[in-house]
């Protein structure tokens, strides 16, 4: 007899694996879990036992949907400050670019952040990140970039890391020091280049603090020779890359990225299908942004269309930052992923879950509800899984679940807006 900690019962799984089925669906079904781990699911009529003699707890979810927990696999939430007034330039017809040339944009946020303490930015992230968690999200990755030295680099890392420690969700940490050029660095990018393979990333591989390399390869950014030299350097420490690529140009980035194995090319609006048939040799994720579409009010789409044609997995994340995307809710990205990228509901919950953990390494791990998996589900009041990405602002969750155990929204989370 099985020896469960909880069954779930009397609800629909949308599982997202392969099993033929729209969303993986298996209706009238039930899940268990045990300790951290999903260890049973199927229809009702296949249970082992009957559910109060075999499991602990038998919760009865009376038809409400469970999916994987949601997996935002791109933010760069910790930062100092805001960029509101950024945003009123941008209104009266000021563009990214112009405002980034001219020391704003992303160098705005590294003065701030460089200012800030590293318990400055655990309390600045806690309402954002408490924020992607109301809204179903149980794994979140975290970049920094807004350092742009060694010490703010670590402290942003850090920070990132210590939000993961103080609210239930697994957090993985990127290293994004080539995110952008610092002022005291003016016309000598490649001397930065050179700081941060030499002493940044040392530091940062030693430390134990990232899990994974990322650099902006962008007119704005940095070149392809400069993103190839920080790869090389990653690599040397053993560190997955990903890339911010062909996000406002086609540098040829993704598939730059792809001959590095990335995990994910990310944003990709102007990717050209060589592009895209690169990642599909090297199963690079594409990581597509329309919270960054939608505040730049971009109009180039990304090509969906050719992702699919060549079987590249998409992932949709938030790009969660004070600039691009000041948008921590992951719920909205599905329904902006279908209604501005023509994503089907099932691609956009695919892109948050079980493709999204592929993007951070994860797949083995998270993203589906099968067994062996962590016991990382989201429950929904919903009648029909496209409602996810149907509704827009508006959060249907009724429980989360972390690692086997229920997130207590009362205490574990601080509100949105009451921290900072
Ligand atoms: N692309 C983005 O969308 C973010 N970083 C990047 O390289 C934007 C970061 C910002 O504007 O602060
Ligand atoms: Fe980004």
């Amino acid at each position: 007899m099985p020896d469960w900690d909880t069954v779930w019962i009397n609800a629909n799984l949308a599982t997202m694996t392969s099993n033929g089925a729209p969303y993986g669906a298996i209706r009238d079904a039930a899940i268990a879990t045990q300790g951290d781990r999903i260890v049973w699911t199927g229809p009702m009529a296949e249970i082992p036992g009957k559910p109060d003699l075999i499991a602990d707890e038998v919760v009865d979810l009376a038809g409400k949907w469970i999916t994987p927990g949601l997996v935002d696999c791109h933010t760069h939430l910790v930062f100092g400050g805001s960029r509101a007034g950024e945003f009123e330039q941008r209104l009266q017809g000021v563009s990214y670019e112009e405002i980034s040339r001219a020391g704003g944009g992303i160098v705005s946020t590294m003065t701030a952040t460089r200012e800030a303490t590293e318990d400055d930015l655990v309390t600045a992230g806690l309402p954002r990140l408490s924020n992607l968690i109301c809204g179903g999200v149980t794994t979140v990755e975290i970049k920094s970039g807004y350092g742009l030295e060694t010490a703010a680099e670590m402290k942003q890392l850090t920070a990132a890391r210590a939000l993961g420690k103080k609210l239930p969700v697994g957090v993985q940490t990127t290293f994004l020091g080539a995110h952008a050029l610092p002022p005291e660095f003016g016309g000598r990018q490649r001397e930065y280049i050179d700081l941060v393979i030499e002493e940044m990333l040392p530091a940062v591989a030693a430390s134990g603090s990232a899990d994974a390399v990322d650099a902006f390869c962008e007119s704005i950014g940095f070149t392809t020779a400069e993103t190839e030299a920080v790869f090389e350097a990653a690599q040397k420490f053993n560190l997955p890359v990903k890339l911010h690529a062909e996000q406002l140009s086609d540098q040829g980035g993704a598939a730059l990225a792809a001959r590095f194995g990335a995990l994910s090319a990310d944003h990709l609006e102007f990717i050209s299908e060589d592009g895209v048939r690169a990642m599909a040799a090297a199963g690079t994720v594409a990581v597509l942004l329309p919270g960054a579409y939608y505040t730049l009010r971009e109009t180039q789409l990304p090509p969906v269309d050719l992702f699919r044609k060549h079987n590249v997995p998409i992932a949709i994340a938030s790009d969660f930052n004070p600039g691009s995307s000041p948008i921590p809710s992951l719920l909205l990205m599905l329904n902006m992923s279908c209604t501005l990228f023509r994503m089907t509901p099932e691609e956009a919950l695919a892109g948050a879950t079980r493709h999204a953990a592929n993007a951070l390494g994860l797949e083995a791990d998270r993203g589906t509800l099968a067994v062996g998996k962590r016991a990382d589900l989201a429950i929904w009041n919903i009648n029909q899984p496209a409602e996810l990405a149907y509704w827009a602002g508006y959060n249907p969750l009724h429980t989360l679940v972390h690692d086997g155990a229920v997130v207590d929204f009362n205490t574990q989370l601080i509100a949105p807006g009451l921290a900072a």
